[in-house]
């Protein structure tokens, strides 16, 4: 009997099970009895399990030091399905070339909320050398300014019981206080979010968080903590039941929350990582002095072009990014906003031309292979639209170019939140008690409209809700897409 045979159930998932794999599925090669936690992650979700988990994966291979502990700093779901399983989940790489890989390197998934001693015994533990984060936009909790939101209702309780945290910059100052303490050396801590900066915020809203809880901390942090920016890269869309009936057909057995992404994948680090950090340049990790320049080029053109095909794209109908970028007139907006508008802000870092970069975009966007949602990417808008599409916007209204195309993914994402408030919709949003009531309210008319959106302070910066020029772009694309 095989695990595959049509007659009989599919074994699940687990340590046991899984050499059994359908032959071509791709297992692990290491002895993961051997592997010890080097790595603590906060926020195991899609996108950690398709990426550094991949990578931390293949290090394995070569050194057992680096298995991860993956921490949910809400939610149990992750554990529920990875525990039963031994933390393997199946990778499927769906591309022009198809391959099913299981992964090894979560040995251990912590529910915070439920057990925080665990976690701080992890991120206390001399062996934990690197903490990572992929805990989207918000998580970070920052405000406007880019600084530490000491509003943000996890930071104010975080602050209050600075032992007992719930946020993610909680859990790593406190972990971080226990090393002090202990005289052991800081966790670089690598943020693996799309944000600009990302790694330099979360060092600002560390040392920020720790020097309200104590200064010594405070300034060894500062001193001693590795905080390097990251750009993270690699586009994976949510599981669905389509991808979990595939998993289990091609490897023949059963696994509750497999992951799928395209085959492209790409992690450049700020090249400060301390000494004994793993080794991730042996896995094809890019360690440069110029993050910069990448992160810059693949949060604007990347995610600034997947955005606007979400919020332009569903108002057009359409309900996937492959939809979306054939449709010719998104495709000429997306190819023309790249070139016109974006490039002209970026400096390309050595050895990437930033127009086949952005051709290159435009063809993982057509991969047939990947069905990704622009609903998935619509949500959160308020978090992503200031790193995406503001910045270029306002160096384009800088050098004194037109915005006229840049306003059209602000103005879709409005006209986007009020269809989604009025058919009663639910808006994932961090904002969304504010957005519904905006997006309820909304009149139709363009300068009504696009004030009360604007008004948003901790989305649109003064300077730009202050600029004639930029609210006129946005009422007038307002207005053209009705
Ligand atoms: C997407 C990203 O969901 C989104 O907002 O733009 O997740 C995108 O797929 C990744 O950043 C690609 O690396």
């Amino acid at each position: 009997m095989t695990a595959s045979s049509a007659t009989s159930p599919a074994l699940r998932l687990s340590a046991t099970s899984f050499p059994g794999a359908v032959p071509g599925t791709v297992l692990p090669t290491y002895d993961r009895d051997k592997v010890e936690i080097g790595v603590v992650h906060f926020g195991p979700g899609a996108f950690h399990r398709a990426h550094q988990a991949f990578y931390f994966d293949q290090l394995l291979a070569k050194d057992p030091r680096w298995g991860i502990c993956a921490v949910s700093l809400k939610s149990p779901g992750v554990r529920d399905a990875l525990v039963p399983q031994d933390g393997l989940y199946t990778l499927a790489q769906l591309d022009a070339e198809t391959t099913f890989r299981v992964i090894g390197a979560i040995r251990e998934v912590l529910v915070a909320p439920e057990d925080p001693p665990s976690v701080f015994a992890r991120l206390a533990a001399p062996t934990t050398r690197i903490v990572t984060l992929t805990v989207t936009e918000k998580g970070y909790t920052l405000s406007a300014d880019g600084g530490l939101d000491e509003n943000h209702p996890d930071i104010v309780h975080d602050l209050a019981n600075p032992r007992e945290p719930k946020s993610a910059v909680g859990y790593i100052v406190e972990g971080l206080r226990r090393r002090f303490a202990a005289g052991l050396a800081p966790y670089a801590v690598v943020a693996c979010d799309n944000l600009a900066d990302n790694g330099w915020r979360l060092k600002a809203a560390v040392v920020a968080f720790a020097g309200k809880v104590d200064a010594d901390l405070a300034a060894w942090i500062d001193a001693n903590g590795s905080f390097p920016r990251t750009m993270v890269d690699s586009i994976t869309p949510a599981t669905d039941d389509a991808l979990r009936a595939r998993v289990q057909t091609a490897t023949g057995l059963e696994d509750a929350w497999p992951i799928q992404r395209e085959a492209f994948t790409q992690w450049v680090v700020e090249d400060v990582l301390p000494s004994d950090a793993p080794d991730l340049a042996s896995v094809g990790v890019i360690l440069t002095d110029d993050v910069r320049g990448f992160e810059r080029a693949k949060l604007r053109l990347l995610n600034g072009v997947h955005s606007t095909l979400a919020y332009v794209g569903i108002l057009r109908g359409h309900e996937t990014v492959f939809e979306a970028v054939s449709d010719p007139v998104l495709e000429t907006l997306a190819r023309e906003m790249m070139a016109k508008d974006i490039i002209p802000t970026l400096t390309a870092p050595r050895g990437l031309d930033l127009a086949e970069y952005a051709e290159a975009i435009l063809a993982r966007f057509r991969n047939p292979e990947i069905r990704h949602l622009l609903a998935q990417i619509a949500w959160d808008g308020t978090q992503k639209l200031p790193f995406r599409i503001l910045g270029t916007l306002t160096e384009t209204l800088d050098a004194g170019r037109s915005i006229e195309r840049l306003a059209i993914p602000l103005a879709a994402w409005m006209r986007f939140i009020a269809l989604r408030a009025k058919t009663g919709e639910a808006i994932t949003d961090p904002l969304h008690d504010k957005l519904t009531e905006i997006g309820v309210g909304v009149t139709g008319d363009a300068k009504t409209d696009v004030a009360a959106f604007l008004a948003l302070d901790s989305v649109f910066p003064a300077k730009l809700t202050g600029n004639a020029t930029f609210v006129e772009a946005v009422e007038k694309a307002y207005a053209d897409l009705a």
